[in-house]
């Protein structure tokens, strides 16, 4: 089928911003396409969803992993694209070297990056892979040179720069470098070091730290799966990266303090918080 005219950045097409995600499914619904999509609906922006990899998985851990052949992701894409356009977009989970070079290819071919975060996803929170390690390669020449803005977190910068990162200078050294490998933004995350939450985002000109109090809890499935599509939610709503980091901030962090208990292992955040108060009503804190 020949496409119609490319599609993203008509802001006013539609009534609603148009978000997309391209990210694996986690049946238990925390994390991935289903945290992405509860993340979109929120934030008040319509959710459209690729999959690229069907996980069996609770709050406990990923049980199997199945990749869609990238002849099913490729159309899924276009699907969107064509009729719906895009106006905010991320990348989760993408499992392959072949399934990265075909997102990267469709993210081309619908000129998608500007609107484009990267999510360098490869390990969940359970300790699983997530992106193969012969693909990690393919992640960092393929994808990260299309991205507006990349969200790793420490470990993944680490794995990026090929060396530990342990002191705010090391960071800030770390997302220089990383700059260098294309992506035009990048957000270092501070949920794996102590004391607060603090997220480093360097634009090539500056720095902008985006801090918040730790909260300490279990419920932390899907922690980054949420934040990059929060991000996505906002630049499908206009905001520039600095403006869409701090939406998204905002937003994560409210509902990991308002999550509740859910499954035996790492719980869900509470995505729906902006259209419910009853999370906090039930437990007399509203
Ligand atoms: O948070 C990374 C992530 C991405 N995608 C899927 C996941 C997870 C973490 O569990 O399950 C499908």
């Amino acid at each position: 089928m020949t496409p119609r005219a490319p599609a993203t950045g008509a802001p006013g097409r539609w009534a609603t911003p148009v978000a997309l995600t391209i990210a694996g499914s986690d049946s238990g619904g925390g994390a991935g396409i289903q945290a992405d999509l509860k993340t979109f609906q929120a934030l008040g922006v319509y959710g459209a969803s690729v999959i690229t990899a069907v996980t069996a998985q609770n709050t406990l851990g990923v049980r199997a992993v199945h990749e869609i052949p990238t002849d099913v992701i490729a159309p899924q894409i276009d699907a969107v694209a064509e009729d719906l356009g895009v106006d905010g977009a991320k990348t989760g989970m993408l499992s392959s070297a072949a399934i990265v070079a075909t997102v990267g290819d469709r993210v081309r071919r619908w000129g998608l990056q500007r609107v484009l975060v990267v999510d360098p996803v490869m390990v969940a929170k359970s300790g699983d892979r997530l992106l193969r390690e012969d693909a990690v390669q393919a992640l960092i020449h393929e994808l990260l040179p299309l991205a507006e803005v990349l969200t790793p977190n420490l470990p993944e910068a680490e794995v990026l720069v090929g060396r530990t990162i342990g002191t705010e200078a090391e960071v800030r050294r770390a997302a220089r470098d990383i700059l260098e490998l294309g992506p035009r933004a990048v957000i270092i995350k501070g949920g794996h070091r102590s004391g607060d939450a603090v997220d480093l985002l360097f634009d090539g000109n500056r720095f902008h730290a985006f801090s918040a109090r730790r909260v300490e809890t279990r419920n932390t499935h899907g922690t980054g799966c949420t934040f990059s599509a929060a991000i996505a939610a906002g630049l499908a709503r206009g905001l520039d990266v600095v403006e869409a980091v701090g939406a998204a901030k905002a937003y994560l962090t409210a509902a990991i303090e308002r999550a509740v208990p859910l499954g035996h292992g790492h719980g869900p955040v509470a995505h729906d918080w902006p259209l419910s108060r009853a999370p906090l009503e039930r437990e007399g804190r509203a």
